[in-house]
């Protein structure tokens, strides 16, 4: 039996995922376009509101479960639609889940250093289970693993300047250096070659496109496969 391929788009806030997630699940046919955090769930509406609301309190760890819950609320209609012969572009995903809390655990001990008192990105006790990699991964393990992620990056000084910066929860310059190293940290991009770096600095929308379709087609994601369907382990 052939199934269809999941394709993941990582990256900073601000890369241009959405933009490319959206046009590239265009170009692939048969496709459905999945976002992490899928917000309009029913944990998704908690994610929401933690992202959205300043004042809305939940421990990091707290945090960290919900966004992986709210990708194992996705799970079956995943596998569902690959084997029905759809592919999937995630804008966002597993990379995204531990990137960003190992980021707090950072940014929090940075915090405790300099006698900051309150922040609204991450507890100010910096909490031992959000600087453990293997914990963090722990709730996304069974979890289907993309046949191709694609991580977009940027200089963090072009992404200064990128409009639409919100004021949504972790929408901070300087935290999103320290998301940055986080992300170069857990992609494991040298050992996996399911993972690749995209450098789109300095480039339009339609040369990024160009550089992602190359890969898809080198990486022969765009055709439907016999292969099993990869678990995370
Ligand atoms: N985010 C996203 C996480 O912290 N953990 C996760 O598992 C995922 C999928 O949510 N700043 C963060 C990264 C973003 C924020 O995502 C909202 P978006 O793509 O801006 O809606
Ligand atoms: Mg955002």
């Amino acid at each position: 039996m052939t199934r269809g391929q999941l394709i993941l788009i990582e990256g900073l806030d601000r890369t241009g995922k959405s933009t490319q997630s959206a046009i590239i699940a265009g170009k692939l046919g048969k496709s459905k376009l999945m976002k992490f955090p899928d917000r309009t769930t029913k944990i998704g509406g908690i994610i929401n509101e933690y992202l959205t609301d300043s004042s809305f309190q939940l421990s990091d760890q707290s945090a960290h479960l919900l966004f992986s819950a709210n990708r194992w609320e996705l799970n079956n209609e995943i596998i569902d639609l690959l084997n029905k012969g759809y592919f999937i572009v995630l804008d966002r995903y597993i990379y995204s889940g531990i990137a960003y809390s190992l980021a707090k655990y950072e940014y929090s001990k940075s915090v405790q250093n300099s006698g900051t008192k309150s922040t609204a990105i991450a507890s100010t006790t910096a909490s031992e289970q959000m600087g453990d990699v293997e914990w963090l991964y722990c709730p996304d393990k069974g979890l289907p693993k993309p046949d191709l992620t694609m991580f977009l990056t940027m200089d963090l000084e072009e992404l200064g300047n990128r409009k639409g910066w919100g004021d949504e929860r972790y929408e901070l310059q300087e935290f999103q250096k320290i998301v940055k190293s986080s992300f170069m940290r857990v992609l494991h991009h040298e050992e996996d070659d399911s993972v690749e770096i995209v450098d789109v600095n300095g480039k339009g929308i339609e040369a990024v496109t160009e550089l992602l379709w190359n890969l898809i087609q080198k990486k022969g994601v765009n055709e439907l496969t016999d292969k099993q369907i990869e678990k995370l382990r």
